[in-house]
């Protein structure tokens, strides 16, 4: 098995970056593209992923260290097929800046594409701004900040906790990324709270989740009933967590349904793909929604804005964002300029998006600047469901399974293809008539798709 010295890659304009975090130890056993250690510059942070998969022999680096492009930071045993592979061998994946790396989410959190290929950037997560939680409202920072990374503190601000409250286990007390998760936990569960909520609950109230006005977290020794076994989340995972919560929690969110006859688009659609059968390209039901939708979202912009204070930001672009499945969680690539787009395109677009999203190569910029997202679940079934809104979008479609139904027609049931329909909302911006004219409108748009053009 060939030694491979693994180098700091290609990191953009930085001369010398210091190492902040080493994620792996000799022994460990690492795949291509993860993750080995967090670096960072007075700018941004990043994280230095693995050019090779194999065994981690030595370590070229500890804390506090200065690396610059080339520098090796330690010696891996390759695997097999990359000792055999060409003579790339020390040439390391690209990093990423992780304060660029943005999110995406689907009943949504934001999640940045994980390090996992040559092509994309090396991402953790940094949610798109949003106010703190009132639960975990900061408490003002007196004296001196506390220490940790940019992205370290942008997640904190993003899930609301008070970096002046954590502790710090990194080095010379750096507050880590685990650190700020484990304490919105242990808020989350009841054991520790924030001083703004000491502040405020009444005397008394213990450590109890009682300032949140909730029951704490049940703890039960579930061994004591039947054979478990545990396994830590995904660090995808966790942070989707943290953010799908605060999602779910700080908007007040309703959701309509509404169903689509889509008989005349889908026999549309299937007889497009079989003149289409030798272009490659097979145009789905999805891209068809995207249309509509962007067309629906023109009609009615509230559902393409955010919300800014007490301002309501319209967006005069239409990026749309919808939720892939992919063995790494769930992510949200964007189509960009979706209004530009013919169905044909956005098609062949969001085949390569969903592959690069399951292959684990998406780049923060194709995860980012979505003003709308649909979750599309009617590959694999279901009827109707509660998709969360990707803050700070204001709006989220969810698609179930479309099924043959019998549909009066005045005079008789015929049979005709219904697209069930879940249209989630902030309901601070938009009202709950607004929700069902945008429905209407939509469906009437997919019942005759010529309505696109008016
Ligand atoms: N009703 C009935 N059938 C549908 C359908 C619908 N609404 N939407 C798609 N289908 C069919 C397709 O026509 C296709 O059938 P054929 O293979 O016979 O042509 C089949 O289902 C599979 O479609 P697909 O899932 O591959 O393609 P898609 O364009 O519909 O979806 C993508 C692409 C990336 C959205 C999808 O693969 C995916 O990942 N979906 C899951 C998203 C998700 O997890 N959302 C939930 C988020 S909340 O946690």
């Amino acid at each position: 098995m060939a030694l491979i010295d693994i180098q700091v890659p290609d990191i953009g304009d930085f001369d010398e970056v210091t190492v902040i975090e080493i994620l792996v130890k000799p022994g460990d056993t690492v795949k291509a593209d993860q993750s080995l250690l967090t670096v960072e510059s007075d700018k941004a942070s990043m994280e230095i992923p693995s050019s090779h998969g194999g065994v981690v022999k030595e370590l070229r680096v500890k804390l506090d260290d200065k690396v610059k492009q080339g520098s090796i930071v330690l010696v891996l045993e390759a695997d097999a097929s990359a000792a055999a592979a060409p003579a790339a061998e020390t040439v390391a994946a690209p990093a990423a800046p992780v304060a660029q790396a943005a999110a995406i989410a689907a009943p949504v959190a934001l999640v940045s594409a994980p390090a996992s290929s040559a092509s994309s950037a090396a991402a953790v997560v940094v949610a798109t701004p949003a106010p703190a939680m009132p639960a975990h409202e900061p408490t003002a920072v007196t004296g001196q900040l506390p220490h940790a990374s940019p992205s370290v503190r942008k997640f904190a601000r993003e899930i609301g906790v008070p970096l002046a409250e954590v502790k710090g286990s990194g080095l010379k007390g750096r507050i880590t990324q685990d650190d700020v998760q484990g304490f919105a936990k242990s808020v989350m569960a009841g054991d520790v709270r924030t001083q703004a909520q000491a502040a405020k609950a009444p005397a008394g109230s213990g450590g109890d989740g009682a300032a949140l006005g909730l029951l704490p977290w049940p703890k039960v020794d579930f061994a004591k009933f039947g054979p478990i076994e545990r396994k830590e989340m995904s660090r995808i995972k966790k942070i989707s967590g943290a953010n799908l919560l605060r999602n779910a929690i700080m908007i007040p969110a309703v959701t309509n349904h509404d169903d689509a006859d889509i008989t005349d688009l889908e026999a549309f659609r299937v007889s497009t793909n079989k003149e289409n059968e030798k272009s490659g390209v097979k145009v789905t039901m999805l891209a068809f929604l995207i249309k509509a939708i962007v067309a629906t979202l023109k009609k009615y912009p509230e559902f393409n804005s955010s919300l800014d204070g007490d301002a309501i930001v319209y967006k005069n672009y239409w990026h749309i964002g919808f939720a892939a499945d992919t063995p790494n969680g769930l992510m949200v690539p964007v189509i960009r300029d979706a209004d530009k787009k013919g169905v044909l395109q956005l098609s062949q677009e969001m085949g390569e998006l969903a592959k690069k999203a399951r292959d684990g190569k998406l780049s923060s910029a194709e995860m980012t600047g979505a003003t709308f997202t649909i979750s599309s679940l009617g590959g694999i079934g279901g009827k109707y469901f509660l998709p969360i809104i990707n803050a700070p979008e204001v709006a989220i479609m969810g698609v179930s399974k479309s099924t043959m139904e019998p549909v009066w027609d005045g005079k008789q049931f015929v049979p005709r293809l219904m697209l069930p329909l879940s249209l989630s909302y902030d309901h601070r911006v938009i009202d709950g008539a607004a929700a069902a004219r945008f429905n209407v409108y939509l469906s009437q748009i997919l019942g005759d798709f010529r309505r696109v053009l008016l």
